[in-house]
C-alpha cells in the first residue's frame, strides 16, 4: 500500500507491517511514526484482517527514536507531546486492537523499538534478535510502555537491570526470562512467523480479541473483578458464530472452520 517508511501487505487474513528504514535499523522518524499509526488504525478496522504482524526490514527490528531528529530539535520541543502523539498511540493501538498482534523480531529492538515489540501479544524471534533498553545510554527513562510491560513480563529486578545497564539481552536470554514466545533459526523466521500468523488468522477472532481485553483488565483487577468481567465477555463470545461452529465441530468430530464472526 501507499507508504514510504513502512510496508503494509494484507493477504490470507494476515496484515504484515514492515518497518522500512533498514539503513537506520528502522529508527522511528516522524514519517515512520505517522505511517505506523495509520497502518495500525487501518488494519484494526479491517474485518478481513484477523492477525497483524509487525517486523523490520534488513538486520534490525527497530533502533527506537531516530536520534538524528532529536539533535535538530529546538528548546521549545515537548518530548511529552512527542510521546503522546507518537509512541503512546502506537502502543495503545497495538494493545487495544481486538485481534492478535505478533512482533516478528528479526534483529535488534532498542529503545522505543523494544517497547513496541513488548507491546505486541506475542514475540517470535530470530536467534539473531536482541533487546536493549537503550534509553539510559542517552540519559532518558524507558518509554513506549516499557516500564509497564517489562516489569510485568520479567519482574522489577530484571526490568530495572535492563533499564540501568542498557545491556543487550540475547534472544535466548529473553526466552529464558519469559520476554519472548519462541526463538527460531534466523533463516526460518519469515516462514515460522507466517505459520503462527496464518494459524491465528484462522482462529475465533472475536474470542481472541475478548481474551486480550479480559487479560489486560485482569492485570489490574482483583480476582472477583476478573471473574465478573470474564462472565460478561464470555456472554459475548458465547453468542458468536465461531462458538457455535466450535461446538458443532467437536460434536461432529471434525476440525472447526472459524470465520472470525
Ligand atoms: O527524545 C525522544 O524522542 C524521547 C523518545 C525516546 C525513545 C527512544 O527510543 S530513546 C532510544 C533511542 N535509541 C537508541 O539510543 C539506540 C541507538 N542505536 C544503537 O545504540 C545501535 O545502533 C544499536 C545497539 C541499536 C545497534 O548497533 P549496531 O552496531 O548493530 O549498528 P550501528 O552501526 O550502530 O547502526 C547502523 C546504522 O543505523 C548507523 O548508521 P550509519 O553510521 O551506518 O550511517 C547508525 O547511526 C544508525 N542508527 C542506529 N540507531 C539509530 C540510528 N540512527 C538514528 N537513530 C537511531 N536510534
Amino acid at each position: 500500500m501507499d507508504y514510504a517508511a513502512i510496508e503494509l501487505v494484507v493477504a490470507e487474513g494476515v496484515a504484515v507491517i514492515t518497518l522500512n528504514r533498514p539503513e537506520k535499523l528502522n529508527a522511528f522518524n516522524a514519517l515512520m511514526t505517522k505511517e505506523t499509526i495509520d497502518a495500525l488504525k487501518r488494519t484494526g478496522r479491517d474485518h478481513a484482517v484477523r492477525t497483524v504482524v509487525i517486523t523490520g526490514a534488513g538486520r534490525g527490528f527497530s533502533a527506537g527514536q531516530d536520534l538524528a531528529d532529536v539533535a535538530g530539535r529546538g528548546d521549545d520541543f515537548s518530548i511529552a507531546e512527542h510521546l503522546r502523539a507518537g509512541y503512546n498511540r502506537i502502543v495503545t493501538l497495538i494493545t487495544t486492537m481486538e485481534k492478535p498482534v505478533i512482533a516478528g523480531v528479526n534483529g535488534v529492538a532498542a529503545g522505543a523499538g523494544c517497547g513496541i515489540a513488548l507491546a505486541c501479544d506475542l514475540r517470535i524471534c530470530s536467534a539473531k534478535a536482541s533487546f536493549i533498553q537503550a534509553f539510559s545510554r542517552v540519559g532518558l527513562i524507558p518509554d513506549s510502555g516499557s516500564t509497564w510491560t517489562l516489569t510485568r513480563l520479567i519482574g522489577y529486578a530484571r526490568a530495572y537491570e535492563m533499564a540501568v545497564t542498557a545491556d543487550r539481552i540475547s534472544a535466548e536470554k529473553a526466552l529464558s526470562w519469559g520476554m519472548v514466545n519462541e526463538v527460531v533459526p534466523h533463516e526460518q523466521l519469515p516462514e515460522i512467523l507466517m505459520a503462527w500468523a496464518r494459524q491465528l488468522a484462522c482462529g475465533p477472532t472475536v474470542a481472541y480479541g475478548l481474551t486480550k481485553r479480559a487479560m489486560y483488565k485482569a492485570l489490574n483487577s482483583t480476582l472477583a473483578e476478573a471473574l465478573e468481567y470474564e462472565a460478561q465477555l464470555q456472554d459475548i463470545a458465547g453468542r458468536t458464530a465461531d462458538n457455535k461452529e466450535g461446538v458443532a465441530a467437536f460434536l461432529e468430530k471434525r476440525e472447526p472452520e472459524f470465520r472470525g464472526e
